[in-house]
């Protein structure tokens, strides 16, 4: 029996996205299975396939992975895509972890009060990490945060500056190495062919904040109308 790839995730992109990159990367199939309400996220609890009863969950080979750093972990191995030596792994873990705190601002944009605001988080996030980013590939050489081939980190930093770009399209404008490295990810035949499948979700916007909302039920942002609307109230 053939097992299907399945990510179980808000219909969103969020903390799944980097894992969806990497099952591309990979050219693996998978399906979305998008948790839309409260009830489907218990009927998936209470499968008991949640190891710490968070999302997203990825179902592979036979296995329910939680956690999206170890998800592309497993998939960078399963490729070939975690470097040559223990050097290039230790910048490809380095890389990773800068790329998720870099990654954080993008992934709470849609949640800020105005457009203003969350542009203006972004420039001050990426003035701080987009130097850095592009010394580490010139350091590097070849247009690759570590080695002589392609890694995980490569596919991650990737993956954030595309968010950064929807919001600011010339963000890359003064930093001509990242530019590179992004459009030759986005070009890789299996990035390219999920970018414009139907499993890509769009840039996230309100919808996707009263989802998430809505299915952990918890309070939207404050800035929005009727922000209690999901949280239950006790006295009923
Ligand atoms: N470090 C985890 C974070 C997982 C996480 O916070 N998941 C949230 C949704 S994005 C969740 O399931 N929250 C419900 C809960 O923790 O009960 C990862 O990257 O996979």
């Amino acid at each position: 029996m053939i097992n299907i790839t399945k990510i179980h995730y808000f219909p969103g992109r969020g903390r799944a996205e980097s894992t969806r990159w990497m099952l591309a990367i990979n050219q693996i199939e998978f399906e979305n299975i998008p948790i839309k309400t409260p009830e489907m996220l218990s009927t998936l609890r209470a499968t008991g396939k949640l190891p710490f009863d968070q999302m997203p969950l990825l179902e592979i080979n036979g296995m329910c992975l939680s956690q999206s750093s170890a998800m592309v972990r497993y998939l960078a191995r399963l490729g070939g895509y975690y470097g040559d030596n223990n050097q290039d792994e230790l910048w490809c873990d380095m890389i990773a972890g800068a790329v998720a705190d870099f990654a954080e601002t993008a992934m709470q944009a849609a949640f800020q009060a105005s457009k203003t605001l969350a542009v203006k988080s972004l420039q001050e996030r990426f003035k701080k990490f987009g130097p850095l980013f592009e010394n580490r590939l010139e350091d590097n050489g070849l247009c690759l945060c570590t080695g002589k081939n392609l890694t995980f980190a490569d596919i991650l930093l990737a993956e954030s500056l595309n968010s950064y770009l929807e919001w600011i399209p010339d963000i890359l404008n003064d930093t001509p190495l990242l530019n590179t490295l992004y459009n030759k990810v986005v070009n890789i035949k299996g990035i390219s062919l999920y970018l414009n499948s139907p499993q890509r979700y769009p840039m996230p916007d309100s919808n996707y904040v009263i989802d998430v909302a809505r299915v952990l039920q918890r309070a939207l942002p404050s800035h929005m109308l009727d922000s209690n609307r999901f949280i239950q109230d006790s006295n009923n």
